[in-house]
């Protein structure tokens, strides 16, 4: 049953840390720039927050743990575990939007990485239906 806060019923959510960057942007291939990211997956949306370290002064990086870096929308979009040539890092997710924009995931702690495989996997499959 869709509730208020959800418009298009249930959908998955979740939140952490990850290790994050971007590597295609609308078809064009760019350069990897790894960062840390708090994580948000709600209301099939993805958004990778800015690096806390990237912030300008100390006082400041409280706040930039919460100004998204990416947004991403999960309708239409692919998520897997990254082929071996990606990336030399262990436990990669590899999502593909719809858009043309594609994304490495990481986390060093397997276990960490297969449940936002299946939470994305699971929000992408309830998005097919609604
Ligand atoms: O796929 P690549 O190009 O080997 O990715 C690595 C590079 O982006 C590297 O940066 P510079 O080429 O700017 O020095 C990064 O430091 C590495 O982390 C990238 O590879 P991994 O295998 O970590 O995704």
């Amino acid at each position: 049953k869709p509730s208020p806060d959800s418009p298009q019923g249930h959908l998955l959510e979740k939140a952490g840390i990850m290790n994050k960057t971007k590597v295609v942007d609308h078809g064009k291939k760019i350069r990897k720039n790894w960062s840390q990211s708090w994580t948000v997956l709600h209301g099939g949306i993805l958004t990778f927050h800015k690096d806390p370290k990237s912030a300008p002064t100390v006082n400041a990086s409280k706040t930039s743990q919460i100004v998204p870096e990416y947004t991403v929308e999960l309708r239409g979009a692919s998520v897997s575990r990254a082929a071996r040539d990606k990336s030399s890092k262990k436990n990669v997710l590899e999502l593909k939007t719809r858009q043309g924009c594609e994304y490495l995931m990481q986390y060093d702690t397997e276990s960490i990485i297969s449940d936002w495989l299946k939470a994305m996997q699971d929000t992408i499959r309830q998005l097919d239906h609604v």
